[in-house]
């Protein structure tokens, strides 16, 4: 799209609103995907910041690693150069944000401009000057494996069945793209609308495997034309996660509530905001 209109306009420092009105403003692009890059931006924000492991406080989006190699290389990362080039005029009109703040707030906008839930966002991310405190590759999830290994990666940032859930639900948004993770297609029918319709179609479908040249991943029996990965259906195989999907597809506004909180805490994980006076 053509974001130069918008994001040209030049702001005083700290003014998070403007950077806000110009990240919104390059979200619709009817020749992206399905008219939006808001889930592609999502999954920026998630991937810069799901890097972190509690026991050492490494990792994280703080830093904004993901500009150097080879996290930029990384295949978990494969897709999200289109996401980090799109905010660069955003952060050439803002030059005072720092990469680290921009593309989490960046993920931010584009859930609540997709209609989506509040999400608490504060500045405070500085970038690494290279990377060599870039964390070793594999601590994203693989979308291969099943409950244990969620249970893994999330634990391992701090996370509970409750948040792994939530979290998940942010596939309603967006697609696989073959190019990209080798999978393929969307989970949902409106993946530009942030809402609790992933739990309905994991729970409402069956879900079997699809037969095509590409690595396994599940398409629901009526339509064929949505899509489930193994650690998708892990949420419906394990009891406890299951419990959640459950709630989550009756309960909306339950789900706009626990996103908003984990997304906030994900997105600040290692953060070192100063600490609050009393
Ligand atoms: Fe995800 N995700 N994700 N995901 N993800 C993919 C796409 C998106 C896993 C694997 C994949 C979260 C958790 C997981 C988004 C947000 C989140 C793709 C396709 C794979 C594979 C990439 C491609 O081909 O473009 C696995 C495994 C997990 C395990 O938990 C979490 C948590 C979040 C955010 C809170 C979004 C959004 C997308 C769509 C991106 C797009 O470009 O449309």
């Amino acid at each position: 799209g053509p974001p130069a209109l918008v994001t040209s306009k030049p702001s005083t420092p700290g003014d998070y609103a403007a950077v806000r009105q110009s990240i919104a403003a390059l979200l619709d692009d009817g020749d992206y995907d399905d008219g939006s890059y808001g889930p592609v931006l999502v999954r920026l924000a998630w991937h810069a910041s799901g890097t972190y492991a509690k026991k050492d406080g490494s990792g994280g989006s703080n830093g904004a690693t993901m500009r150097f190699a080879p996290e930029c290389e990384w295949g978990a990362n494969a897709g999200l150069a289109v996401a980090r080039k799109l905010l660069e005029p955003v952060k050439a009109a803002h030059p005072w944000i720092s990469y680290a703040d921009l593309w989490t707030l960046a993920g931010v906008v584009a859930i609540e401009e997709m209609g989506g839930p509040t999400i608490p966002w504060r500045a405070g991310r500085s970038d690494a000057p290279d990377g060599s405190k870039i964390v070793p590759d594999g601590r994203l999830p693989d979308a291969k494996q099943g409950a244990k290994h969620l249970r893994e990666v999330f634990g391992r940032m701090g996370f509970d069945d409750k948040d792994i859930v939530a979290l998940s639900g942010a596939h309603t948004l967006g697609r696989c793209h073959t190019d990209r993770s080798g999978f393929s297609g969307p989970w949902t029918n409106a993946p530009t609308t942030f809402s609790n319709l992933y739990f309905q179609e994991l729970l409402n479908n069956k879900w079997v495997v699809k037969k095509w040249d590409g690595p396994l991943q599940y398409e629901d029996t009526k339509s064929q034309s949505l899509m489930m990965l193994p650690s998708d259906l892990a949420l419906l195989s394990d009891r406890s996660f299951k419990k959640y999907v459950t709630q989550y597809a009756k309960d909306e506004e339950a789900f706009f509530k626990d996103f908003a909180v984990a997304f906030s805490k994900l997105l600040e994980l290692g953060v070192p905001f100063p600490a609050k006076s009393a």
